[in-house]
């Protein structure tokens, strides 16, 4: 049995409390490891250990910390299929999809922050002769990071990357649903020049360990990525204390099929942007509205293809999808099937939780299901899933399609299938999303702004715009 460790000041160690939570295997739903049950004292110990380590992280400058987290950077791609195994076991992802996406896009975000501080820009405001003004960005200090469990290593990284490059030490909290591979990072850091306190790691539960993150006096930035109602309650908290937020949310994400596509392009794109990781990317298009001339044909060739997905052992080349991350979630998407056919919704395909043989017949493994027949406004199109299940919808004309688009509490991210181009412009301005696509999905460069709008989430993660919210701009106005 695996211990997941915490790191407290460059040590790896359990929590005070000496108690510890059972990690599970999605794909066999048995205990995979057990991890540190941390509460405050914990966020204490850590806070004080990256206090001291501030000063002397900051001194680094940006060329000596750039070049630890190359090395961190390198250190994971060396050992990249050990980290592909772990993750895909933590989270139940296909172990193909964790080697190909997960795994290098956590080298990536150390690699991209590593270099982009050392192009990270100030700016200057002269006033003719009277004086000048420049910009000075200077690191918040001790942040706290919280992520999720449906991209593990990829979201810690997403958010530990800049706000070290900036100057910042951190107090981390993985998901406690898979704390693995953030583990095993722990593991590297010394051998990568890292000074102890720079990055500590606190495991548990999110209402004690990161609510106290959240609470903590000394700790004046929270970069959150996760459920909308967990992104309330820390602003709840955090706002009267006046910290800096970035908050990174849920999604219900519409796909936009107009009559004109490239159709084959969009049947296989989009049953990636349905179904890939189960469904568990908070950019994954979960409601499929087609123009109506092209609907029938898009539905009978989607569903068609959708049949074909294997859902499978996670280690096996020919699964297309592994288990869905807990017994608890996979029961939250079983019941929101049950709610569609409720509000009257027919399941095209999938529908079920999928038995598999063997060692894998306790897993937690749903069938992608495609529905239709509902209405934008019921509560299947209007909450979110976070699983492998989609509605198709119809729409007759550009107005009702963006209307459609935006008619959820969420505004994360769109895709729109168009070959024309004043369209394209035309309902990605209007459609309220941070992120739209135009013909293709999930292509990512890292120096864009990355969020949402609505309930999806305050302020953008990526680029300059991580590097703004990890360090604070002070105004020095100098007399010529
Ligand atoms: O969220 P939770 P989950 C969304 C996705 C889905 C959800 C899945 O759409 O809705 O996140 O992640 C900790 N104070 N996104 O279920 O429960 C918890 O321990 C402080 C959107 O994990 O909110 C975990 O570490 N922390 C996103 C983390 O918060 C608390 C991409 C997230 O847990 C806490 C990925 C509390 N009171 C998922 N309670 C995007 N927009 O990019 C829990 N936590």
């Amino acid at each position: 049995m695996d211990l997941i460790l915490n790191l407290m000041d460059g040590v790896s160690m359990p929590a005070v409390s000496n108690a510890w939570i059972d990690v599970y295997e999605p794909a066999t739903g048995a205990v995979l490891a057990r991890l540190p049950d941390s509460d405050e004292r914990d966020v204490e110990l850590a806070y004080l250990a990256a206090d001291r380590a501030v000063a002397g992280w900051k001194a680094m400058g940006r060329e000596g910390r750039s070049n630890v987290l190359l090395r961190l950077a390198q250190l994971i791609e060396d050992d990249l299929e050990a980290f592909a195994q772990l993750e895909s076991k933590d989270n139940g992802k296909p172990l193909a999809l964790a080697r190909k996406v997960d795994i290098p896009r956590a080298v990536a975000n150390f690699r991209f922050f590593a270099t982009a501080i050392l192009h990270f820009p100030s700016e200057a405001h002269v006033m003719d002769d009277v004086a000048v003004n420049w910009t000075d960005r200077q690191p918040i200090g001790v942040v706290g990071c919280i992520s999720p469990w449906n991209l593990p290593l990829y979201l810690f990284t997403w958010k530990i990357a800049p706000a070290l490059a900036a100057g910042n030490c951190v107090v981390a909290k993985p998901s406690e649903v898979t704390p693995c591979t953030a583990h095993r990072l722990s593991t590297l850091c010394a051998r990568a020049g890292m000074p102890s306190g720079v990055l500590n790691i606190v495991h548990g539960l999110g209402p004690k360990v990161g609510a106290a993150i959240t609470a903590h006096p000394g700790i004046p930035a929270i970069s959150f990525t996760g459920g909308t109602r967990t992104g309330a309650e820390i602003a709840r908290v955090a706002a009267p204390m006046f910290k800096k937020l970035s908050l990174e949310l849920g999604g219900k994400n519409p796909v936009l099929v107009f009559d004109d596509c490239d159709m084959e392009e969009a049947l296989s794109t989009t049953v990636r942007s349905s179904f890939t990781n189960q469904g568990q990317i908070c950019l994954c298009g979960s409601r499929i509205l087609v123009h109506e001339r092209i609907y029938a044909r898009f539905r009978d060739a989607f569903v068609s293809r959708v049949e074909q997905l294997r859902v499978g052992d996670p280690t096996s080349p020919d699964s297309d999808l592994g288990a869905v991350v807990s017994r608890d979630h996979m029961e939250k998407v079983l019941s929101y099937i049950d709610l569609a056919r409720t509000e009257g919704g027919k399941v095209l395909c999938g529908g079920t939780r999928v038995q598999l043989e063997g060692a894998l017949s306790d897993g937690w493994y749903i069938a992608p299901t495609v529905i239709e027949g509902l209405g934008p406004q019921c509560r299947t199109n209007q909450e979110e899933i976070f699983g492998p299940v989609v509605t198709l919808q119809s729409f007759t004309s550009d107005e009702e399609a963006i209307a459609q688009a935006n008619s959820t509490p969420y505004g994360l991210a769109a895709v729109i299938w168009t070959t024309d181009l004043k369209r394209s412009h035309k309902v990605a301005r209007a459609i309220n999303a941070g992120i739209v696509w135009v013909n293709c999905w999930m292509v990512r460069d890292l120096r864009t702004p990355f969020g949402g709008m609505k309930q999806s989430g305050v302020g953008r993660e990526g680029g300059v715009d991580a590097l703004r919210f990890f360090t604070e701009a002070k105004n020095i106005c100098i007399k010529l």
